[in-house]
């Protein structure tokens, strides 16, 4: 088409004239988010190089950790639509370990174990585990946004981490004793959560989970296009079961959300006011809104029977006029939504807006009691730069904001800006430094919690364009890391990464204390306990071969170099399940087991029973050896299945 021609030769030109950073500036502007220059003004202000990144990075190295060091920090990060959680050494950010949650993992078997699937198919809803039946059994996809730790009075307490999958609308929990996954939820009556958070006080408790889109409910295809009765639900999920506690019902869609430090409220952000189902549409308004929930009223309301039960779940209602929320306009279509450590202040991150909203907790039960106007609990509203749409914070008072447009970090002084919005002629902002590109979530060592330290501070940016030798079409992304500890921001390491570096969340390692072997009477392998009984075997110690009709179980132990069964045979046609305990308790003495040509592969760390059941189809022999190198005889390690083919 004419018109693309004339626009590549337009944008070729305007490429040449710019200089490296404006580069990146326009196009990533106009693909991420069409609808701002019209929006927030101009795309101007800012800036004259990429060399000043170099620059930073070469004159500091209080982020290097040398071998054999250890990190004073655990990161956790999430992967987005990878779906996995990462574990990153902070501030070396060496990437330690991967725990796979929403994804399948070749590795360790997750999604093919017994053990996983389980796992990753009990907590689904009924039309969900149905539909799963024709097309795989377990979601092969996940998108995982925001990775938080259990809270206990006002900070991490390292027993889980929870996280959100916007993809299949799910909420994970992960155990820090072993870092595995053991619950996954299916959230009814929402589609596709989004922003999480769980409760800080008194503890976890809640998790709080936004449905982002808003659908009908129930979802039944009765209603298609009549968006006027689509809504979006709010739940809180009870964090010790895995179960949905209450939902809350409300207008518009709901973005990112976080907890007060006193046990009373939570927040989401809205940033599609208008209910529109096109860009167009749902950008047309200058204002959104936070909603505040109520939690105290909403409990109340459950217990008193003010609530519709649908899909087996209390659902209040929280719309507009409702006595459970309220709605506090904030232009424009707000994004992220961070509670300060100071206990007091909440930022709404404008997005579309240049301006970051803050809200003060301790007017809230005056919004509530219909005292001030909902707008009356905001303190304060300065003006960023372009895009922001994250925030954190050091011990010292002061914030720091993601400005995606701008690809800059902005550090500002969060008493200084409610000065300003009484009128002084203050200016909040401290400094602004270049991110490497257009900067999404960033967090501060602790920053979320009432124990912040002001150490370090992350910024995950999405695109990393020139700082990288190049990889082809699909470029990494680029977390970088930035000394906050003095006064000025100080960007230390650049770290590529697959994507997506959504999320992470900075933890010291004294609140972190995984175990080194699995305890042998784990509920992991309940099952399979349950089964070695009625066999009348030992899991620990198997080495049987049970034959049950055309079901073969079979038990085998691994001592590094050798699994106790050297050869087993099976019929073809039988359904096979193998179960293997590593009984080697040496630290980092990890076994695997994998049968080739089989599609048969899954992890055993020190002390773990794993199991796998498959069909054995293919007759022949068929080795399995381990896929963990182990030993020096680690090649050595395996052994036959033999499949007598079916009579003729
Ligand atoms: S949201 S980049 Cu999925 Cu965390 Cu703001
Ligand atoms: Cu056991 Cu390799």
């Amino acid at each position: 088409m004419a018109n693309l021609k004339n626009l590549k030769e337009k944008k070729d030109k305007a490429r040449a004239l710019m200089n490296r950073r404006d580069v990146l500036k326009t196009p990533a502007t106009m693909a991420a988010l069409g609808t701002l220059a019209a929006a927030g003004g101009a795309t101007g202000g800012v800036l004259s190089a990429g060399l000043l990144g170099t620059a930073q990075a070469a004159e500091s190295n209080k982020a290097h950790v040398g071998p054999g060091e250890l990190d004073e920090y655990y990161g956790f990060w999430s992967s987005g639509q990878t779906g996995e959680l990462r574990i990153v050494g902070v501030p070396s950010m060496r990437e330690l370990m991967r725990v796979p949650v929403f994804n399948r993992c070749s590795a360790t078997g997750w999604g093919q174990t017994n053990e996983s699937i389980k796992i990753l198919t009990e907590g689904l809803l009924p039309e969900t585990r149905e539909y799963l039946a024709s097309h795989g059994g377990v979601w092969m996809n996940g998108d995982l946004h925001h990775p938080h730790m259990s809270f206990t009075d006002g900070t991490y307490d390292g027993r889980y981490l929870f996280m959100n999958d916007k993809a299949n609308t799910r909420v994970a929990r992960v155990r820090c004793d072993v870092m595995k996954c053991d619950k996954i939820i299916e959230i009814p009556n929402a589609a596709d959560i989004h922003g999480m958070r769980p409760q800080k006080f008194p503890r976890t408790g809640y998790i709080f989970a936004n449905g982002e889109h808003r659908i009908p409910i129930p979802n039944d295809g009765k209603i298609l296009d009549d968006p006027s009765k689509y809504h979006s639900i709010f739940t809180a999920i009870d964090g010790d079961k895995m179960e949905v506690a209450w939902q809350v019902i409300v207008d518009g869609n709901l973005d990112n959300c976080d907890a007060d430090y006193q046990g009373l409220y939570a927040f989401s952000t809205c940033y599609n006011g208008e209910e529109g189902v096109t860009l167009e549409e749902m950008t047309a308004n200058e204002q959104d809104w936070a909603v505040v929930f109520d939690v105290k009223a909403i409990e109340a309301a459950v217990k008193n029977g003010d609530f519709e039960e649908i899909s087996g779940v209390p659902v209040v209602d929280g719309r507009k006029g409702s006595k459970y929320t309220r709605y506090i306009p904030i232009s424009n279509s707000p994004h992220g939504c961070n509670t300060a450590p100071d206990g007091q202040h909440v930022v709404i991150n404008g997005k579309l807006s240049p301006t970051v909203s803050v809200i003060d907790v301790t007017k809230l039960p005056d919004v509530f009691a219909d005292k001030i106007k909902p707008r009356g609990c905001i303190v304060a509203e300065p003006e960023l730069g372009l895009g922001p749409l994250h925030t954190t914070f050091d011990n010292k008072g002061n914030a720091f904001t993601t400005l995606f447009l701008d690809s800059q970090m902005v550090k500002w002084d969060i008493e200084k800006a409610k000065q300003a919005f009484q009128g002084k002629k203050v200016d909040p902002i401290i400094q602004k430094v270049d991110v490497h590109y257009q900067p999404g979530h960033n967090h501060a060592s602790m920053g979320e919690t009432k124990e912040s330290d002001g150490k370090w501070l992350v910024s995950l940016n999405k695109f990393s364009k020139d700082r990288f030798i190049n990889v082809g079409p699909l470029k990494p992304e680029n977390e970088q890391l930035i000394d906050i500890s003095g006064e000025k921001m100080e960007v230390v390491h650049d770290g590529p990464t697959f994507a997506e570096p959504h999320d992470c969340i900075i933890v010291r390692t004294d609140i972190v204390n995984p175990k080194t072997a699995w305890d042998r009477n784990d509920p992991t392998w309940e099952d399979a306990r349950e089964q070695a009984k009625k066999d009348g075997v030992d899991l620990d110690w198997g080495e049987h071969v049970i034959r049950d009709g055309n079901k073969v179980r079979v038990y085998m132990h691994s001592v590094a170099p050798k699994f106790s069964l050297e050869k087993f045979t099976v019929k073809q046609g039988d359904e096979v399940t193998i179960y293997v305990t590593n009984m080697d308790d040496v630290d980092d003495l990890t076994h695997g087991f994998c049968l080739a040509n089989y599609g048969v592969a899954m992890e055993l760390p020190p002390l773990a029973t794993a199991s796998v059941t498959f069909i054995a189809d293919r007759p022949g022999v068929h080795w399995f050896y381990c896929q963990w190198f182990c030993h020096a005889l680690h090649m050595e390690m395996r052994g036959r299945m033999m499949v007598e083919p079916r009579a003729a």
